[in-house]
Order: structure tokens, then C-alpha cells, then sequence
């Protein structure tokens, strides 16, 4: 068997740069099906597509035994009272965890069972490491002023399910109100 090499990345707690490293970026347009109040959409849309977030990798095989690892940035922002988020996925391999550790920012990283019955919402700060148990979809959302930059690492053949979750969304929104930031149910919520 061919012996994969060791190597570093060079993470900037910063900025959240990782390098070398793959990026891929996500506009509001990406998004946009997963918001509330898709007249505010629309009315941002109309006048710009803003930059919600990006992720970038590590160039390991997706393979198993090797663990992928990233770092994601979103950038702060809401659509309406609604903040910025990922777009959020199961892993195709159910029995896959995770773990988010976060840099820079302040999150919320909202978790909910196949089925959506359990959801559960952990805060993101910088030093919190978060396990994403196997099974439980994942998606993180920027409640602060600045951006939201944490690193991830998972398993390298997780594969991503990300037609479940457009087609569901998630059981819970995170939102401002008078100035608070609150979870609520989501009324836009189908049980998968
Ligand atoms: C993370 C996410 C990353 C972006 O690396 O992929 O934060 O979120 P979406 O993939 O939902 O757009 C992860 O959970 N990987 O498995
Ligand atoms: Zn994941």
C-alpha cells in the first residue's frame, strides 16, 4: 500500500484562513429557500448577493481511515430579525461524528436528530469544542457582530446529505429580538 505523507496546514485564528487549502463559498442565493421571511429576501437579493459564509479544506482523500478537516467562516449578518447560517446536513454515513472547534465569534450550533423529534442547541464561543454525535444533522449560525470562524474535523468518506435538510429544514431558528438572541420553533418545518 502507498504510504499517504504527513503534512501540515497553518490555520489563522484570525481570519480563519487555512493554507494550503480548497475554498468554497456560499452566497445568500445558496441559501436563500431556508430563510423565513422571504420578502426580505427577495429585497436584499434585489440589491446585492451577500457573502455568507465560506469553508475550507484540507486536501485529504475521502477515504476511509483519514480524517477531513477545515475551517469555516460565516460572516455576521441576518436576513430580517434571522442570522446568517450554514446550509447544514446529515453525513451520509450516519455513524460519523464530528467536532467543531471555535476560534473566533460567537454561534450557535444547532443539532437535531433523523427524524428532527430531538434538536438540540449548543452556544459557540471561542475555546468551545462541540460534539456532533453520529446521527444528528448540523448546522451552525453566527449571532454575533464579527465573524464566526471555527475548525472542523470529521471523517473523510462521511459524504454529505444536504437534500434531506432542503427538503425538512430545521426543527429550530435562531433570531434576534429586541436586541436578545432567541430560539424559536421553525413554523417552516417538515418532518422528514
Ligand atoms: C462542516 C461544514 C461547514 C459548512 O465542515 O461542511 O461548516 O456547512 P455546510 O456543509 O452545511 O454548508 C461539516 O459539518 N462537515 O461535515
Ligand atoms: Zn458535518
Amino acid at each position: 500500500m502507498k504510504l499517504f505523507r504527513p503534512f501540515n496546514v497553518v490555520v489563522d485564528f484570525e481570519t480563519g484562513n487555512l493554507t494550503p487549502g480548497k475554498k468554497i463559498t456560499r452566497y445568500l442565493s445558496d441559501i436563500q429557500h431556508f430563510f423565513l421571511d422571504k420578502e426580505k429576501v427577495k429585497a436584499v437579493l434585489a440589491k446585492e448577493n451577500p457573502l455568507v459564509y465560506e469553508v475550507i479544506y484540507a486536501e485529504v482523500p475521502e477515504e476511509p481511515g483519514h480524517l477531513a478537516h477545515c475551517t469555516t467562516i460565516i460572516y455576521p449578518g441576518k436576513v430580517g430579525n434571522e442570522f446568517f447560517f450554514t446550509k447544514g446536513h446529515l453525513h451520509e454515513k450516519l455513524e460519523t461524528a464530528e467536532i467543531y472547534f471555535t476560534l473566533k465569534g460567537q454561534g450557535r450550533l444547532i443539532m437535531a436528530s433523523p427524524d428532527g423529534e430531538e434538536c438540540e442547541v449548543l452556544e459557540m464561543f471561542p475555546g468551545s469544542a462541540s460534539y456532533i454525535p453520529p446521527s444528528w444533522s448540523h448546522r451552525s449560525v453566527n449571532v454575533g457582530g464579527e465573524p464566526l470562524i471555527f475548525y472542523c474535523i470529521f471523517f473523510a468518506d462521511a459524504g454529505h446529505d444536504y437534500a434531506t435538510i432542503d427538503k425538512t429544514g430545521f426543527p429550530k431558528v435562531v433570531l434576534e429580538r429586541n436586541g436578545e438572541v432567541v430560539v424559536e420553533n421553525n413554523p417552516n418545518w417538515k418532518k422528514a
